[in-house]
C-alpha cells in the first residue's frame, strides 16, 4: 500500500485555502495572513499519527482495496479535522500547563504579540473543524453522526482536562490523594477518546458502520489511549526533549502523573516526605530531587513492566475480536505506539 503522507499533506493545502477564502477575512488581508500563519504554525507540525490513522483504518476496513480519489480525499479531510482538533487542544493546553515548547518550537502563546490572542486562535481552530465537515460531508448519510462524534469527543476531552486541572488543586493540599484509579479516569478522558477512538470511529462512519455496534472496538482503543498517555507521562520526565519536541513540566505543575502515583506506591515514609517537600516546585533543585527519587524507586523498571503487561493485555483483547479487518486496524495502531520514544 502506498504511503498516504504526501497526499495527506496535499489535502492540507486544499483545506487551508478553502478556509482562508472565507468572507470573514474578505476586507482585511491582515486577518487572512494571521490565520494562515497560525494554521501553519500549529496544525501540520506534529507526527500526524491521528490524522493518518483515519486513512490507514479506512483502507483496512475496505480490505486493502485501492481507494477512489474521492474516498482518499475524504479520509484525508477527516484526518485533518482530527489534527485541527489536536492543534486547538494543544494551543490551549500549553497555556494551562504553562509550557514553553511544543513540537520543537516555542508554544504559540509564547511568541511575541500572540499571548492570549492564542485563546481566540484556539476557538478559530475549533470552529474550522465544523467548516471542513460542512464543506465536504454535508450531503453524506453519516454527516449527523460525524457532527455528534466530534462534539461528544470534544466534551469528553474538555472534561478530562478539567479533572486533570482540578485534581492538581487537591494534590497540592494532599499529595496522597493521587491514585491509579484517578489517574486512569483523567487520561481516559483527556487523551484516549480523541487520540485513539476518534480516528477509528471516523473511518467506521465513512465505511457506513453504526458506531453503537462497536463498543468493543471503543473499549480496546480507550485501553490503548490510556497506555499512550502513560507513555506521555513517562516521556515528560525521561524522554529526550530533542526527540519529543517539548520540555516536560509535570513535576513543576504538580500533575497527577503515572510516575508520581507509582512513586507514592513504592516509597517508604522518608521517601514520601521527600516527595511532599519537593513535588510541584519550579525550583530545578527540587525537580532534580524528585527525579533522583524516581531513579531510586526504579520507576523506569515499573514503567517497562507496565508497558509489556499492557501490550499483552491489549493484544489479547484485539485477538478476541470477530472481524479480521478490525483486528488489523487495531494491531496497526498498537504497533505504531509500542515502545515509542516520541
Ligand atoms: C494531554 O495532556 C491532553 C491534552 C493535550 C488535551 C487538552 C484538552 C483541552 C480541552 C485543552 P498533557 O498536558 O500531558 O499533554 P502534553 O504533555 O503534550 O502537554
Ligand atoms: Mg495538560
Ligand atoms: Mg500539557
Ligand atoms: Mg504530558
Amino acid at each position: 500500500m502506498s504511503d498516504p503522507k504526501p497526499k495527506f499533506l496535499e489535502v492540507y493545502t486544499v483545506l487551508k485555502s478553502e478556509l482562508l477564502d472565507d468572507p470573514a477575512f474578505e476586507f482585511a488581508d491582515d486577518s487572512r495572513q494571521w490565520v494562515e500563519r497560525m494554521l501553519d504554525y500549529n496544525v501540520p507540525g506534529g507526527k500526524l499519527n491521528r490524522g493518518l490513522s483515519v486513512i490507514d483504518s479506512y483502507r483496512l476496513l475496505k480490505d486493502g482495496k485501492e481507494l477512489s480519489d474521492d474516498e482518499l480525499f475524504l479520509a484525508c479531510a477527516l484526518g485533518w479535522c482530527i489534527e485541527w482538533l489536536q492543534a486547538y487542544f494543544l494551543v490551549l493546553d500549553d497555556i494551562m500547563d504553562g509550557s514553553h515548547t511544543r513540537r520543537g518550537q516555542p508554544c504559540w502563546f509564547r511568541l511575541p504579540q500572540i499571548g492570549l490572542i492564542a485563546v481566540n486562535d484556539g476557538l478559530i481552530l475549533r470552529n474550522q473543524i465544523f467548516r471542513i465537515l460542512k464543506n465536504h460531508f454535508r450531503g453524506k448519510p453519516y454527516y449527523v453522526d460525524l457532527l455528534d462524534l466530534f462534539n461528544e469527543v470534544e466534551f469528553q476531552t474538555a472534561s478530562g482536562q478539567m479533572i486533570d486541572l482540578i485534581t492538581t488543586l487537591q494534590g497540592e493540599k494532599d499529595l496522597s490523594k493521587y491514585s491509579l484509579p484517578i489517574h486512569r479516569r483523567i487520561v481516559q478522558y483527556k487523551t484516549a477518546y480523541y487520540s485513539f477512538y476518534l480516528p477509528v470511529a471516523c473511518a467506521l462512519l465513512m465505511a457506513g458502520e453504526n458506531l453503537d455496534k462497536h463498543t468493543d472496538v471503543k473499549n480496546v482503543l480507550v485501553e490503548m489511549g490510556t497506555y499512550f498517555q502513560v507513555q506521555d507521562d513517562f516521556l515528560d520526565c525521561f524522554g529526550d526533549p530533542e526527540v519529543i519536541g517539548k520540555v516536560g513540566t509535570d513535576i513543576e505543575d504538580f500533575k497527577c502523573s503515572w510516575l508520581v502515583v507509582k512513586a507514592l506506591e513504592r516509597a517508604n515514609e522518608d521517601q514520601k516526605k521527600l516527595l511532599y517537600e519537593n513535588y510541584g516546585k519550579a525550583d530545578p533543585a527540587c525537580v532534580a530531587k524528585v527525579k533522583e527519587l524516581y531513579q531510586t524507586l526504579d520507576i523506569q523498571g515499573a514503567f517497562m513492566e507496565y508497558e509489556s503487561k499492557s501490550y499483552e493485555n491489549i493484544t489479547k483483547q484485539i485477538e478476541g475480536h470477530p472481524s479480521k479487518a478490525v483486528q488489523a486496524v487495531l494491531k496497526s495502531f498498537l504497533a505504531k505506539i509500542y515502545k515509542r520514544q516520541k
